[in-house]
């Protein structure tokens, strides 16, 4: 023994939302990794939220990819990349450039993505390389380019704790965004004048910090902000000065915004008279204002409209680019950022250049010495499926997306792939629907196994790095990419030793030609030594020049926006009715994001932990339509519109909006039966970014009857699970599983099919109730459990899991199993609210009830909220609820 520990930390950033938190990552002499949050990072100083968290538990090789395939059989890179490039090359020579596509994602690293569209747009000549940030940041980037003459974000983090006034609008921030909202949480509690308003349709868990909720009805934004741009012109709130020296189209969209008739706009949104009079005045009298929005404005038929609407109200009164001031648009992928640096979407060149620009694109392809440049806009995202579904595209390399879950109309996605006479995948597992389409398969590098930068939403590139050996043979995107392109003939412009000398390149790239005409400006570290650049500190850009400087870095505060004149435009926006809804598709369908999941599941969906707090895919449905429809709390239902149907939970709460459905994003056919809801969204694109809305389909609603219900907890996980209705999720020691079926089911059979042969059994049958439990055990070890009923089980899921990491050997604990409930002693948990205790709302409510008021309180006794925070708005929001129960019965009591 020598007494030292082999153990060793890696500074890094999270692979999850655009905050882009340092992380600590820890190698274990037993090859585990410890996960801290990173105290000296400026995105997160020290905090991570519930997925950061868990990060450590994410990173088994379970359904990971470790070999190149080729039609579903183990291949080897040269046999692989040699096909790829000869497949690609074959399309082109026949059917030209604009028959390849890639489609990539703002989940690779700068590097990565660099690579991509050079490759793309400089040596194959197409700008056919799109991204899924189409489907998330397209708007923004619009309304940006639109406004300023570039995709420029102003303002920095600071600014959300600064403010008087923060204005979130469509933005479920506690939940996607969980280390920006605490550190709000923060400096509200320190600044007794901050005020928070929430402008979702929905009331979300952000809400706990709202001092106004605005649930407007869906698609009205440019209504409110109009209805906003007209009251601070009425009420002479604006910046004259500001306006006259450094904008254009003031009158226009002064008037195409209307006055600013307070009943009008009550009609058109919905709002109280009185809610919007209170938020006009708020931010006319409020300098200090920062407007932060997310999805509920981006994935909009009229995202860039909804944009240019919140612009505007700033650009009117100057507030922009200046501390605690300014639009924010907070990006959803840790390297949302970095894919728009490089160019990454069909409709931009490299280095927030434009390919519509002719002098840009001889810049460009000067600067990569390249053969061609791409000279016209590439297939956006939905118009690309749609010509591959045509035919028209004849070889597609997918990078870090699953489209087949996440863009809208996803059944036609899967035609589409099927169509196409070749598809490349580039994944970390197998365990993603897209996956099932490639011809041929490559095993992507995962995080901790790879280097490189990424850019979060306030413009600061931090360094993702290596902490773990490549398994298998697994390969970095940057790799494959280059690869491949040398493979093409593309020899001598693709030769990278790594990462950093990518980076040298794509930072001189924004140097070349620049002199401050362009935003995105990296000069300083276009010499970065690889050596440097693995200890790269986080740094917000511009950098220009050629040292690092720690100087201001936001944009627009005395003017200076990259057009010719020097002057923003405002954008004259009018409000649009929303679409019709048909009788038959009565309801509007709004999609996004749960607090414990990522996307499609296929890193958060390993994990007891992300999966404690929410495991099924469900529908939050307003009490009057579940009345209206027949549905009652915990029914399943299918939820559907022309497109497709999803068969998903009911849910039924005041908080969601009458007329309004929403469902999450996240379940796919690897874990449910029939959860993936972008089936059922319709391709709907904004005309000017051509982003989906994925936030507004008519659906219709119903009921679906099954004959028996079912909740089981399994030791292994069953192959396969052939019942009408399932979803399925890991738990501590197990599996847990959600099911219904029709009456002829054999439901012994069943059971004893996904136990083990050998299993010993025992049963329990209610005949009054209809319930049926059956559980079985290997030795002393649960098997499974089984809680089977006619409707429903309400069986406490906590208590179920529980089962699996429990003594039950003797018989008195196990017909306790078989009692499908805990015993008396031992009360339920409720739902799981703080995954990192496994605190439930129940035990919340116990000790609300007994005295514990506040959050902290109840972090004292039960530790719910004290590790990484992310649940403590849900646990604000039970208390405000059981605070409102008592003061209503202390009301009854008084009144009787
Ligand atoms: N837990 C978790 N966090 C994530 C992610 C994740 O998968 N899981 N993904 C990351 C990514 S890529 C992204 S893009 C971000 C997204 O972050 P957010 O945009 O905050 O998340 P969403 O849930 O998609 O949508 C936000 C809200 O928009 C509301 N909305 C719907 N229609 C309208 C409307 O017409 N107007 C207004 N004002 N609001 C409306 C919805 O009700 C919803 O509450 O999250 C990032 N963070
Ligand atoms: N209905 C509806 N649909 C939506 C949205 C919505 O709100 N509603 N939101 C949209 C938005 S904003 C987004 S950003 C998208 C996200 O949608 P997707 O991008 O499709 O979702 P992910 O699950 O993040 O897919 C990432 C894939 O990359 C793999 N991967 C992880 N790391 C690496 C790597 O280093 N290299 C490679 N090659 N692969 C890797 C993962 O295993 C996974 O399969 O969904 C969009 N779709
Ligand atoms: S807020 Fe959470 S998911 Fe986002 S970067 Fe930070 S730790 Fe990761
Ligand atoms: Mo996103």
């Amino acid at each position: 023994m020598t007494g030292i520990s082999k153990e060793k930390t890696v500074k890094t950033t999270c692979p999850y939302c655009g905050v882009g938190c340092g992380v600590l990552a820890t190698v274990r002499e037993d090859g585990s990794v410890g996960i801290a949050g990173d105290p000296d990072h400026p995105a997160n100083y020290g905090r991570l939220c519930s997925k950061g968290s868990a990060l450590g538990e994410t990173l088994s090789l379970e359904d990971r990819l470790l070999y190149p395939e080729i039609g579903g059989k183990r291949s080897d890179w040269d046999g692989a990349l040699t096909l790829v490039a000869e497949k690609f090359s074959a399309a082109i020579r026949e059917h030209g450039p604009d028959s390849v596509a890639f489609y990539v994602s703002g989940q690779i690293l700068t590097e990565d993505y660099y690579v991509a569209n050079k490759l793309m747009k400089g040596f194959i000549g197409s700008a056919n390389i799109d991204t899924n940030s189409r489907l998330c940041m397209a708007s923004s980037v619009a309304g940006h380019r639109r406004a300023f003459g570039s995709d420029t974000v102003a303002g920095a983090y600071e600014d959300l704790e600064t403010c008087d006034l923060l204005v979130l609008v469509g933005s479920n921030l506690a939940w996607c965004h969980p280390v920006l909202f605490q550190r709000v949480e923060a400096a509200k509690a320190n600044n007794p004048n901050m005020r928070v308003v929430v402008v979702d349709p929905r009331e979300t868990a952000t809400c706990a910090i709202a001092d106004l909720h605005l649930a407007l009805k869906p698609d009205t934004d440019v209504a409110l902000f109009n209805g906003l741009l007209g009251f601070l012109s009425e009420t002479e709130a604006l910046d004259r000065t500001y306006i006259e020296a450094h904008t254009n189209g003031f009158e226009d969209a002064i008037q195409a915004a209307g006055a600013c008739e307070i009943n009008r706009i009550s009609g058109e949104t919905g709002l109280t008279p009185h809610d919007l009079a209170t938020f006009y005045t708020m931010v006319a009298r409020t300098e200090k204002t920062v407007t932060l929005y997310s999805q509920g404005v981006n994935q909009s038929v009229v995202g860039t409209d909804k944009v240019n609407a919140i612009i505007n109200t700033h650009l009117a009164t100057g507030r922009i680019g200046k501390p605690g001031m300014g639009p924010f648009s907070a990006t959803g992928q840790p390297n949302a950022m970095g894919g728009r640096e490089v160019g990454g979407l069909a409709n931009m060149l490299a280095a927030h250049m434009a390919i519509e620009n002719p002098d840009h694109r001889a810049l460009v392809q000067s600067f990569w010495q390249s053969p061609t440049i791409a000279s016209k806009q590439g297939l956006k995202a939905v118009d690309l499926f749609n010509a591959t579904r045509n035919g028209k595209i004849k070889a597609l390399w997918i990078m870090a997306t699953n489209p087949v879950d996440s863009l809208p109309d996803a059944d036609g996605v899967a035609e589409a792939l099927e169509i196409c006479p070749f598809v490349v995948v580039s994944d970390v597992t197998r365990a993603a629907d897209t996956v099932a389409y490639a011809d041929v398969l490559l095993p992507a590098a995962a995080w901790g196994e790879k280097d490189g930068t990424v850019t979060n939403s306030e413009r600061r590139i931090s360094r993702q790095k290596k902490f773990l050996d490549l398994p298998g043979d697994t390969r970095p995107d940057w790799w494959q990419l280059a690869d491949v392109a040398r493979r093409m003939g593309f020899e001598d412009a693709f030769h990278y030793d790594g990462p950093a000398a990518i980076f040298r390149e794509h930072a001189a790239l924004s140097n070349a030609g620049n002199n401050g005409s362009r935003d995105f400006d990296i000069s300083a570290l276009k010499d970065i030594s690889p050596a440097a650049f693995d200890d790269l500190e986080p740094i917000q850009w511009p950098q220009p020049g050629t040292s690092v400087s720690n100087g201001e870095t936001r944009f627009f505060a005395k003017g200076g926006f990259f057009r010719s004149d020097g002057k923003a435009n405002f954008i004259a926006v009018s409000h649009k009715e929303p679409r019709k809804r048909e009788r038959r598709y009565p309801l509007v369908l709004n999609t996004g994001r749960v607090r414990d999941h990522w996307h499609t599941m296929t890193r958060t969906g390993k994990t007891p932990r992300s999966s404690s707090h929410i495991a099924e895919p469900y529908a939050e449905l307003h009490p009057d339509d579940a009345r209206e429809a027949g549905i009652a709390a915990a029914d399943l239902v299918e939820v559907k519109s022309p497109h497709g149907s999803a068969v998903v939970r009911a849910q039924i709460t005041g908080r969601a909006q009458k007329g309004s459905v929403f469902v999450p994003m996240h379940w796919t056919d690897q874990v449910s039966s029939k959860g993936r809801i972008d089936a059922v969204v319709a391709p709907e694109t904004d005309p000017v970014s051509g982003q989906p809305g994925s936030k507004f389909t008519p659906v219709a609603i119903r009921k679906l009857e099954f004959g028996w219900h079912g909740f089981a907890v399994l030791r292994n996980k069953p192959d396969q699970l052939e019942t009408g209705y399932w979803a399925i999720a890991p738990t501590e020691g197990g599996w847990r599983v959600e099911m219904a079926g029709n009456s002829e089911t054999d439901l012994e059979h069943h059971a004893a099919r996904l136990l083990p042969e050998d299993a010993e059994f025992l049963r329990f049958e209610d005949v009054t109730t209809g319930a049926l439990r059956i559980a079985g055990w290997t030795g002393a070890d649960l098997a499974g459990a089984f809680f089977f009923g006619p409707d429903p089980v309400g069986v406490s899921r906590p208590w179920a899991c529980g089962l699996l990491t429990a003594e039950t050997a003797t018989k008195d604990q196990r017909f306790r199993v078989l009692a499908g409930r805990p015993p008396a002693d031992l009360p339920d948990k409720g739902a799981i609210v703080c995954s990192c205790f496994q605190v439930g709302s129940s035990e919340i409510a116990v000790e609300a009830a007994r005295g514990a008021t506040t959050v902290k309180a109840i972090g004292a006794c039960l530790k719910a909220g004290t590790n990484c925070g992310s649940c403590r708005s849900e646990i604000q929001t039970l208390l405000d609820a059981v605070a409102k129960e008592t003061r209503e019965d202390a009301d009854i009591a008084q009144a009787s």
